[in-house]
């Protein structure tokens, strides 16, 4: 099976440079980006490296993931962030978990045996604020809540076949991206996968995602996917 990875890029250089070289490229078919206008250099450390790059019209991570499809000829593909939150090493376990057939595979910040960022925290508004919604989404799209519980529906971090995207296209332009598209494959009876990943902490650069404008984003994603469900029933 052919799998790409897709990183998903706006000026990440500090990351980039720590990240590209620990990428396992030979176990894939392609390793490119989508870039959403970075102006630190990152394009051309990209290009130095050998990644080719894809430029976005517009910012959006959503739209990066659309890119990232229309340019892959490969059967599946892996979403990747190189800021360094995501172990370059778990693209061996997505490739993996792939290859063994799920449609979705998830990288899981929250699930027994992961570490999450806010874990040394007493207080974890992040983990909670994304418990709440993953709390939703089970409870409205998933067949199966209580054994086949997503504990981490949001995560950017994950692999996709090719064969699933008629399920979960057409892509929002924003980083609702990920939610949706879990919403859709579980609503789609497709197969989802998730694991235990270790989250690290940002290399450099700032975060792309204002938190209280994603809170609302999100509530608006589930009630959109929630009349979309009824409309396709
Ligand atoms: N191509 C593209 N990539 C993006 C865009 N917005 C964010 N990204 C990338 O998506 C990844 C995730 O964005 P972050 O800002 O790190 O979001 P986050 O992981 O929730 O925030 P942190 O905890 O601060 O890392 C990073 O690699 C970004 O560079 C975009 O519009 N286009
Ligand atoms: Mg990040």
């Amino acid at each position: 099976m052919n799998i790409d990875v897709v990183l998903l890029v706006l000026n990440e250089i500090d990351g980039l440079r720590v990240i590209v070289p620990q990428i396992p490229r030979e176990r894939f078919h392609a390793v490119f980006a989508v870039d959403g206008g970075s102006n630190d250099g990152s394009q051309a450390f990209l290009q130095e490296n050998g990644i080719a790059v894809v430029d976005q019209s517009r910012r959006g991570r959503g739209q990066a993931f659309a890119l990232g499809v229309q340019h892959s000829t490969a059967d599946a593909f892996i979403f990747f962030s190189p800021d360094g939150n995501e172990d370059p090493q778990d693209l061996l376990r997505i490739a993996d978990e792939l290859e063994a057939g799920a449609d979705l595979v998830i990288a899981s910040r929250m699930m027994a045996g992961a570490v999450n960022e806010e874990d040394a925290n007493w207080l974890k508004p992040r983990r909670w604020v994304n418990n709440a919604f993953n709390l939703a989404l089970n409870g409205l799209f998933n067949p199966h809540p209580v054994r086949g519980y997503i504990t981490d529906s949001i995560n950017g971090y994950r692999g996709l076949q090719r064969t699933a995207l008629a399920a979960v296209e057409p892509f929002p332009d924003d980083y609702t991206v990920e939610y949706r598209m879990t919403a859709r494959a579980l609503q789609k009876g497709l197969k989802v996968k998730e694991f235990p990943t270790h989250e690290r902490d940002r290399i450099g650069g700032e975060t792309k995602v204002p938190s209280l404008q994603a809170g609302l984003r999100f509530i608006r994603a589930l009630g959109e996917e929630t009349v979309r469900r009824f409309r396709n029933a």
